[in-house]
């Protein structure tokens, strides 16, 4: 796809907001973006690959050196960004779908709040997610899309944060289903 962003729908969470975006994660403006990894953090194809390609080598040397066991699934890391004009990367680690049925809804859960804790502590204001799980790791882009908003939608509120969140939808696919999503999460949540 060409590296044209388009931004659709967003909205408010108390003092936070939560925005779709069309396009390239690594070339968005923000102070932390999520990288969607695997446990041994050793890089990869999918978005993982664009951001290492993107951000350059420095990035494998800091995570190997401060995180050689890796990162389990649901947890996360986070780096300087290299190349990027984002300050930091978070590493985090989606679920393997395997039918719904191995606690891949929490695991999804997980990842989204512990890479906000971290973006949190390291005073980022504005923070980008892929849809973490969908590609090589099967989950279900509906089902993935449903969970992820909340996930974030209830962190922000929980922790009644200010912070600028945009999800970056790499297709026409992922970005339809997580516009259809917020959509209806919005309709159906009275306070946001
Ligand atoms: N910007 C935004 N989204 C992207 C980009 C990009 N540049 N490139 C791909 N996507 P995946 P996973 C989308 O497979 O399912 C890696 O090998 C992609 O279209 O990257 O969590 C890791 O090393 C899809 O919608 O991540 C792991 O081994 C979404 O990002 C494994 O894949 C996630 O797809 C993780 O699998």
């Amino acid at each position: 796809m060409s590296g044209k962003t388009v931004i659709s729908m967003k909205i408010q969470v108390y003092n936070s907001t939560i925005q779709l975006v069309q396009g390239d994660i690594t070339k968005q403006s923000v102070d932390a973006i999520v990288n969607a990894a695997n446990s041994a953090l050793a890089g990869g194809g999918g978005v993982d690959g664009a951001i290492h390609d993107a951000a350059g080598p420095l990035i494998m040397e800091e995570t190997a050196q401060k995180y050689p066991e890796g990162c389990p699934t649901g947890e996360a890391v986070i780096t300087a960004a290299g190349d990027l004009t984002a300050k930091f990367i978070i590493h985090t680690v989606g679920p393997v779908w395997g039918g719904g049925v191995r606690g891949e809804a929490d695991l999804l859960k997980n990842a989204y709040s512990n890479s906000l804790k971290l973006a949190v502590e390291h005073h980022c204001e504005s923070v980008a997610f892929p849809a973490i799980s969908t590609g090589v790791y099967g989950y279900p882009i509906d089902l993935a899309a449903k969970q992820s908003l909340r996930s974030v939608a209830d962190f922000l509120r929980e922790h009644e944060s200010s912070l600028r969140v945009s999800f970056v939808l790499f297709d026409n696919g992922s970005f339809g289903a997580y516009s259809n999503a917020l959509e209806e999460l919005s309709k159906m949540s009275t306070d946001w």
